[in-house]
């Protein structure tokens, strides 16, 4: 190990306390961001609108806005900012952390609750606690609007039916005139309970090579 890998190392400890990542992860995942920044301090949605990996995600719009979500950045702030430096990056990269040999159970689970936080942020976009049918059908239109002939008006049946199944499941004794406000993340949690979160959400999508970060190679 060189003198500049000490330096490296001492610089990144910080961030490894705070994200997770270990310091080749975090070497990796900065030349990673120099790429997508330009070699610039910052990074704007103009830098990650143009990742290939991404063009063909229906989902690319919300990704992105979930980068510029300061609720994504652990920062006990709310709102969206216009760019973002590499500790933020990291942070948000954090929450496709996998899991590895080492972390325990209760780690798990800490990190799956992040993961669903993660998630529901990305639906609850005004940020008030529940994911209402107006924000859960954009999420749907968006969705569907990538596979051609279905119509607004079907997405929005579609996304209505199964915010109606969603009602029905977690307030199972609603009268006919009660309204449902939304999902809650309680409500959130237990929708994806069966759902094996761990190794689905992952950082592959931002074409970071995960091989060459798990044994830490650098590859220029
Ligand atoms: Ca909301």
């Amino acid at each position: 190990m060189g003198a500049s890998q000490t330096r490296v190392e001492h610089k990144y400890q910080d961030l490894a306390d705070k994200t997770g990542f270990s310091l080749e992860q975090i070497n990796n995942l900065h030349k990673r961001y120099q790429q997508l920044s330009d070699n610039e301090e910052t990074i704007s949605r103009d830098n990650l609108d143009s990742i290939p990996a991404l063009a063909n995600n229906p989902i690319r719009k919300q990704i992105i806005e979930a980068f510029f979500d300061k609720r994504n950045q652990h920062q006990d702030e709310v709102g969206s900012c216009d760019e973002i430096g590499f500790e933020q990056f990291l942070m948000v990269m954090s929450h496709f952390r996998p899991p590895t040999l080492k972390t325990t159970v209760e780690e798990k689970e800490a990190m799956r609750k992040e993961k669903l936080r993660f998630l529901f942020n990305m639906h609850d976009t005004d940020n008030d606690g529940t994911i209402t049918l107006v924000e859960y059908r954009k999420v749907v239109e968006e969705l569907l609007s990538k596979s051609g002939d279905i119509g607004l008006e079907a997405a929005r049946a579609i996304a209505d039916v199964a915010m109606l199944e969603v009602a029905s499941t977690n307030v199972p004794h609603m009268g006919p005139d009660d309204f449902y406000e939304g999902i809650t993340f309680e409500h959130f949690e237990e929708i994806l309970k069966g759902l094996e979160m761990e190794t689905r959400m992952h950082i592959r999508f931002l074409d970071v090579n995960t091989a060459t970060m798990a044994c830490g190679k650098t590859t220029s």
